[in-house]
């Protein structure tokens, strides 16, 4: 099966709006030759109608780094779905282990942000991963499995098709450390038999799980070369114009 690579830029809470509006600029240009695998940047909030702007003519989609799953309504602090559909939002990050564990989004909160993503037409990108300390105490596969089951309750095979899963080990996070070829193949095989369990295994066949945790360019290529690997999700490297072209052209 097929599975069109996803390399997405993951800006967490760097950059002005100027800043952000350069960098998308020499990364439109940088994926202006790409037509065999999707590209996506997620910059802060209040640089996406800026941005937007800016990809308005380019195959780079414009992402967001978390979404309410309401349309409107007492909640502040957040931005609803519509409200990122409005500046041509089309994918949106959830649960983010920054999300999880500086900011005590719960497996409930991260479902509800997913199913509202899904139901008002965007494409939630559910990030699941264990600590260093579920690793070392040996329950990595449970952490992943309770993370992704909880992450798709409620959720139908129809929109099961659209959703993609982003392996991302805490203890790799801006860590400079990155999971091995190995230990991130087993993981994204792993998650994809549960997804195959709760699913068909057809559809699973068909889920993108992307590689997050210090991608770059010296192991973006053998990451990429992996069976289940179907992407990347890129925080600190994607800040970096000529380190994010490198990737988005991983070979
Ligand atoms: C993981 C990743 C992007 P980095 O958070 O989501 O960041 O590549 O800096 O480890």
């Amino acid at each position: 099966m097929e599975r069109r690579p996803l390399i997405a830029g993951n800006w967490k809470m760097h950059l002005t709006s100027d800043q952000a509006v350069a960098l998308a600029r020499t990364i439109a240009d940088a994926a202006s030759d790409v037509a065999d695998r999707d590209v996506m940047i997620a910059p802060a909030f209040t640089s996406l109608p800026a941005v937007a702007e800016v990809l308005a003519d380019s195959p780079v989609l414009l992402g967001a780094q978390n979404v309410a799953w309401e349309e409107q309504g007492a909640f502040t602090g957040e931005v609803s779905p519509v409200m990122l559909r409005e500046f041509g939002v089309s994918l949106v990050i959830v649960g983010h282990s920054e999300r999880r564990h500086i900011f005590g989004e719960t497996d409930d909160l991260i479902n509800r942000r997913l199913c509202g993503a899904l139901r008002f037409g965007l494409v939630p990108i559910l990030c699941v991963g264990e600590t260093l300390e579920d690793r070392e105490d040996g329950i990595t596969m449970q952490i992943l499995e309770q993370q992704v089951r909880s992450g798709l309750a409620g959720v139908e095979a129809g929109d099961m098709a659209r959703v993609v899963i982003a392996y991302e080990p805490v203890w790799a996070i801006g860590t400079g450390k990155t999971a091995s070829k190995e230990q991130a193949q087993e993981a994204h095989r792993f998650i994809r038999s549960v997804v195959g369990n709760l699913y068909e295994k057809k559809l699973a066949q068909q889920v993108r799980i992307l590689y997050g945790g210090s991608v770059k360019p010296e192991n973006v290529d053998s990451l990429m070369a992996e069976p289940d690997i179907d992407g990347a999700l890129v925080g600190g490297a994607a800040l970096k114009s000529e380190s994010f072209a490198r990737i988005i052209h991983f070979i």
